[in-house]
């Protein structure tokens, strides 16, 4: 199996209830290393950019507007497998369909408002990468 790095964003309904710690230790129980974390303020902007792939879907513009609403914890994960795994230790998108134990079926709030973003490919895994962390802030 691969050692993979994969992006990771604890959203703002999450850093609202104080979840950070509750949904880090998800991130270390299923053998994720957190390799670089830092807690940042988005603009609306900013967030559009990271949601492009997304602009044309309904729900844009208020995705962007939530992502910008309360501070972020952006987050790069390293581990087997670390995309894939970290997707499965989130759980589905809408929190009704996620796994039992899973970070959505434990603290999203609703579909929009869902606590946690991970890369879903190898590639977008880099560029989310890219798009928050420098070289020298990511210490694997
Ligand atoms: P994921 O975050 O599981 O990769 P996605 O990439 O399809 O899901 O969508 C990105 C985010 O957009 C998702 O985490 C929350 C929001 N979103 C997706 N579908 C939505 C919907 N039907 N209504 C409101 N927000 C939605
Ligand atoms: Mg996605």
């Amino acid at each position: 199996m691969a050692i993979e790095r994969t992006l990771s964003i604890i959203k703002p309904d999450a850093t609202r209830r104080n979840l950070t710690g509750k949904i880090n230790a998800k991130f270390e129980d299923a053998g994720l290393r957190i390799i670089a974390q830092k807690r940042i303020q988005l603009t609306k902007a900013q967030a559009g950019v990271f949601y492009a792939v997304h602009k044309e879907r309904p729900f844009y513009d208020e995705l962007c507007e939530f992502m910008a609403s309360e501070p972020v914890v952006v987050q790069v994960l390293e581990g087997e497998n670390a995309i894939t795994k970290n997707r499965e230790v989130m759980g589905a998108t809408n929190p009704a369909d996620a796994a039992e134990g899973t970070i959505r079926a434990e603290f999203a709030e609703s579909v929009g408002e869902n606590s946690v973003h991970g890369s879903d490919a190898p590639d977008t895994a880099k560029d989310e990468i890219g798009f928050f962390f420098s070289q020298l802030e990511i210490v694997g």
